[in-house]
């Protein structure tokens, strides 16, 4: 075992990667703005400078460890350091904190404090450029950027787009697409990854919380809104709850609270895409038509596929996602119901995702003209919602959600997580709810945290050859080998974002490795204590095919436009 002399304290290391890991591990929490250990190493804010024994500075986020080393993480010298970085920063900046998305979760604004910067003595006169605000997911202000590349590398390396860039040199440098465009015209897929590792309010998600105030207002709508699987075990953590721990029902109270009319669960409309996808899958193994069978839930991946690779455009499934789904069902009850209650039914999303507020604008996503959703609040917006109303989400007792709809099953649970539709899936065509068979699909290879998952099951005789996929660059690499001949698949699940949507671009931040770790635990706790752990032995699903479904299957639960 290695050791290194962190301010007079011995510390042990095995194989980090760098002196900034060593440090964190001891439990020294050294700022930075471009850090982030899942991507490349920029060493480009110096805010991580460490001093020697020998009064050497260095970014300890570039530097090995090594047996023996001697540093100091706090001296006056890197203090002052520090600091400059800070005031130099703040001369370009805009001075706009009390309205900005990021306030009280700007990295810049805590390191001001932190630091005890109460003066900026450089003016600021930096051009004011104008606000991007024509993505339906988020919205890009370069006076807020500080030119940290995080966002560039996370839509580089992680999703292998390269949406924005550096242009320009010197004072002038900006982050931007290509060509000065707005977002709206590249192939920007929505998932808001920037917005998540984004220090400041350069990117923020795209409000509509001021439309859903209005219509809560309205005694002549009906406001229905249903929580998506991830938002459970994030939407506490603003409120002092534990990381991970499922606030589900402090969150059905809340939304009551703040004036909803009916609370129901996204987990229902995911047992409904559980029970049309595995059918889709049989029929498609049958026919042996546009295998693999790509999943559809996430709209950021659906965009990534049509634009980067339009050739498997058939192998989406025919399924409209959860939310999607789970709209079209409540707006067709409001229609049956209509004589009862004359009121307009409005229907709200809570969800993770800044891409599932273009999803529900998307053509095929309205029935006979009809939009499924109305608006997407991200887990973000709705604290903001709850803490406006002077909620404390901490202190809210927990109440049960709305029925018909507040019912799920644990595979619908784990939509929320990277192998959870296909887990999902899996189960419904095992269609075994025997403890050793749901522990056998588990342990297939379809969980974990991996960017590529494979995994063989035989199902009918026959083996199906499964993929599971978590990053669009991942989404890439698989692509490629299909194209390539080299890889082949029955089945392939893709989430744009790194372990799923409980680090959707639209909750709560920031999302380091152990909140991602924790919110994980926190979807698989859902489902181990579940009751019902198959979508198809959910009562309620039964009742709907049966009901409100019956004979309009295909309308309301599948893609249209695309049959
Ligand atoms: Fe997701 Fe889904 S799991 S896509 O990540 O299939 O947003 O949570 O709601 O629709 O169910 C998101 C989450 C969500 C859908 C479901
Ligand atoms: Fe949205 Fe989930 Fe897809 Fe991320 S993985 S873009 S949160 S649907």
């Amino acid at each position: 075992m290695s050791y290194m002399m962190i301010n007079n304290r011995r510390v042990e290391f095995t194989n980090e990667k760098n002196v900034l890991s060593v440090i964190r591990k001891s439990g020294i929490d050294l700022p930075t703005f471009c850090y982030h250990s899942e991507l490349s190493t920029y060493g480009a804010c110096r805010m991580c400078v460490v001093e020697d024994d020998r009064g050497k500075i260095f970014a300890s986020c570039s530097e090995t460890p090594r047996d023996g080393m001697v540093i100091y993480t706090n001296t006056p010298r890197l203090q002052h350091h520090r600091k400059m970085i800070i005031e130099l920063l703040l001369a370009s900046h805009c001075r706009d904190c009390t309205t900005c998305a990021k306030n009280g979760v700007c990295t810049l604004q805590k390191l001001s404090r932190q630091l005890g910067i109460m003066d900026v003595r450089f003016e600021n006169n930096k051009k004011q450029l104008p606000k991007d605000t024509s993505s339906a997911c988020v919205i890009r202000d370069p006076n807020k950027c500080i030119l940290c590349g995080d966002c560039v590398r996370t839509c580089e390396e992680i999703q292998g787009l390269g949406i924005l860039d550096f242009a320009f040199r010197g004072s002038k440098m900006q982050v931007t697409p290509a060509f000065n465009k707005n977002l709206s015209e590249t192939d920007c897929v929505g998932c808001g990854q920037c917005r998540a590792v984004c220090p400041t309010g350069a990117i923020s998600i795209k409000q509509d919380v001021e439309p859903v105030w209005k219509i809560l207002a309205d005694k002549n709508i009906r406001v229905v809104a249903q929580i998506a699987p991830a938002v459970r075990v994030a939407v506490g953590d603003k409120f002092g709850i534990k990381k991970g721990e499922n606030t589900l029902g402090r969150l059905v109270a809340a939304l009551r609270r703040i004036g909803f009319d009916e609370v129901y669960d996204t987990n229902f409309g995911a047992d409904l895409t559980v029970m049309e996808e595995s059918k889709e899958l049989v029929e498609r193994l049958e026919s042996g038509d546009n295998l693999p069978l790509f999943t559809s839930c996430c709209p950021a991946w659906v965009k990534f596929c049509e634009k980067k690779y339009p050739e498997f455009r058939k192998n989406i499934s025919s399924c409209r996602s959860p939310q999607e789904m789970f709209g079209a069902l409540l707006k067709e009850e409001a229609k049956m119901k209509a004589e009862q209650d004359p009121r307009k039914t409005m229907v709200v999303s809570i969800m993770p995702c800044t891409a599932k507020k273009a999803e529900i604008t998307r053509p095929e996503h309205f029935t006979d003209g009809v939009q499924n959703v109305d608006y997407v609040l991200t887990t973000t917006e709705i604290t903001r919602m709850i803490q406006a109303a002077g909620i404390d989400l901490a202190q809210v007792k927990p109440e049960a959600l709305d029925m018909p709809f507040g019912l799920a099953s644990g595979a619908g649970a784990i939509f929320g997580v990277t192998g959870g539709v296909t887990e999902a899936v899996l189960r419904r065509l095992v269609n075994s709810n025997r403890a050793e068979d749901l522990e056998a699909i588990s342990f297939t290879g379809v969980r974990g945290a991996e960017g590529i998952k494979e995994a063989t099951v035989q199902l009918g005789g026959r083996e199906v050859h499964i993929a599971v996929v978590n990053g669009l660059q991942c989404a890439s690499e698989v692509l490629d080998k299909m194209k390539a001949g080299e890889v082949q698949y029955d089945f392939v699940e893709v989430m744009a974002c790194k372990r799923g949507c409980i680090a959707g671009g639209g909750q709560p931040v920031p999302i380091g490795p152990r909140t991602k770790k924790a919110r994980m635990e926190g979807m698989y706790k859902i489902d181990s204590t579940a009751q019902i752990k198959l979508s198809n032995e959910n009562p309620i699903v039964a009742t709907v095919y049966e009901g409100i479904l019956k004979g309009k299957e295909h309308k309301l639960l599948h893609n249209e436009m695309q049959q």
